[in-house]
């Protein structure tokens, strides 16, 4: 049962971002040259991939973090506001409001967003630290159903259990008041995260599992085989990537991404940050995403080394000051030619690096109440605006979908391109034709936009553009 729905939801929501269009683009591509995306998350969609940060909700109310949370990403991990103590305070007194603030910001912009995390021996409040033996066994199953019930729909995959095995030589699993519970504890947490959302890809989540070679890699990978093996609902299996200098990026990295593949999981990186920013590993870590086709995507921890749990080691993309690190053009530009390197000069004049100026989504948190009920989804409408960046024999076309007074559930831009204007490749949207009249709908993504709110999808083509007049409809 939870196959089926999942490989559609696999398609729909996860493959994410134009994966569709890309695949439909792919053969073109190969010819054309491939420096599109001027963003994380769009040059990310452009290979079928999401990129991803870590989010602490009282972040949200500094604009200088929007700011950049809303340009360059389209995932979003709550960095505390999941967890066990924040959603479960008391035992069996919920408390939503700051992970809903969260998933509220993310969706509303188009982002989709990781659940994190349903079980974990750390960060347990006060109650379920002092449990034990069945009664903490059930408080954890109860967990995991009305938390994964609350998020149904609104997060695309969930860490279901983080962190369950032990460091060093043993290849054991973590001691844990949950592990002593009995070692089907895992299993347990995925049948019941399955039961309460089918349709969210569920994950097991574990950091120093980097390494092909190390003995916690090998029992993750062998958990991971014996769950698929019988059946348990297993979909993914996170990678946080926190490398260090006692926990360095190592070249067998692609391999364990692929050895985990293999089994029929997708991966993910979940939370990478690198002690002092290499732009040099951060390019091999994105690269060895890309060579793997089930790696859906990346997330770093953070969006400024200011914002890092390990702000010391500067491990992120961007300064404390908000300015893009020489790592992120190092991410940017491994985003832009992946897998696929241009076999044709480079356009004579790149993308601009910075997001188009023209109308910078809003920096202010989204209304704390509902839209109102009585204009539906999409009546309100909406437009679509274009920037196009032309050089000598090809183009690109940034697109802008903006809904009109209510919410989009969906939408289709319709652009005549003049003849001769062939388009190669395409991210965030689906296509249908790549002449004279094209059609573009939304992927899972970023159909729902807010009232006023924004979107962006991009091609490129072959040709001259023109002037384009993009129309917008709603649904
Ligand atoms: O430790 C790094 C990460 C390892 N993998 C699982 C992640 O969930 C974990 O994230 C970190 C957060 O980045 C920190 O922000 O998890 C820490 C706790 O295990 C988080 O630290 C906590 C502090 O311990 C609390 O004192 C503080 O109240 O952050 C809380 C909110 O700022």
């Amino acid at each position: 049962m939870r196959r089926t729905k999942w490989k559609a939801a696999s398609r729909a929501a996860l493959a994410l971002a134009g994966a569709g269009a890309l695949a439909a683009g792919m053969a073109l591509f190969a010819t054309a040259p491939a420096s599109a995306g001027t963003t994380l998350g769009a040059s990310a969609a452009e290979k079928g991939r999401y990129f991803g940060t870590a989010v602490a909700g009282f972040k949200l109310s500094d604009s200088a973090y929007t700011t950049i949370l809303n340009r360059e990403f389209n995932m979003v991990t709550a960095e505390n506001e999941m967890k066990i103590d924040a959603t479960e305070p008391q035992q069996n007194q919920f408390s939503y409001g700051a992970a809903d603030q969260i998933v509220n910001h993310a969706r509303s912009r188009g982002m989709s967003v990781r659940g994190h995390t349903l079980a974990w021996h750390s960060q347990q409040p006060g109650w379920m630290q002092n449990m034990s033996g069945t009664a903490l066994r059930q408080a954890m199953l109860n967990h995991v159903t009305q938390v994964a019930t609350h998020f149904r729909g609104q997060v695309v995959a969930w860490d279901v259990v983080n962190e369950a095995f032990a460091d060093g030589s043993s290849g054991a699993r973590r001691d844990s008041n949950l592990q002593r519970t009995g070692n089907d504890w895992i299993e347990a947490a995925f049948r019941a995260a399955d039961a309460a959302d089918p349709n969210a890809k569920l994950c097991y989540n574990d950091y120093n599992t980097d390494n092909w070679t190390h003995a916690k890699t090998q029992a993750v990978y062998n958990m991971v085989r014996d769950f698929k093996s019988r059946g348990v609902p297993i979909d993914c299996v996170g990678f946080q990537s926190h490398f260090n200098n006692d926990s360095p990026y190592v070249s067998n990295y692609r391999t364990t991404l692929s050895s985990f593949a293999a089994l029929g999981v997708d991966v993910q990186i979940t939370e990478l940050d690198i002690q002092g920013a290499s732009a040099t590993t951060y390019r091999s870590v994105v690269e060895d995403c890309l060579a793997v086709a089930r790696c859906n995507g990346i997330t770093v921890w953070g969006i400024r080394d200011s914002d890092s749990w390990r702000a010391s080691q500067t491990p992120l993309l961007f300064n404390s000051n908000g300015s893009k690190k020489p790592a992120y053009d190092a991410v940017l530009a491994a985003l832009n030619n992946g897998t696929t390197p241009p076999t044709t000069a480079p356009p004579t004049t790149v993308p601009p690096t910075t997001a188009p100026p023209t109308t910078a989504p809003p920096t202010t948190a989204p209304p704390t109440t509902a839209p109102p009920t009585t204009t539906p989804p999409g009546q309100g409408g909406c437009t679509a605006t274009v920037t196009v960046n032309q050089w000598t024999g090809g183009f690109v076309a940034n697109v802008r979908v903006t809904a009109g007074s209510s919410a989009l559930n969906g939408w289709t831009v319709t652009i005549g391109l003049p003849s001769g204007a062939t388009v190669t490749n395409a991210w965030s949207a689906n296509r249908s034709g790549n002449t004279g009249t094209t059609n573009w709908t939304n992927v899972a993504y970023n159909g729902q936009v807010g009232a006023g709110q924004s979107t962006e999808f991009g091609f490129q083509a072959n040709g001259t553009a023109g002037s384009l007049s993009p129309t917008c409809a709603a649904g």
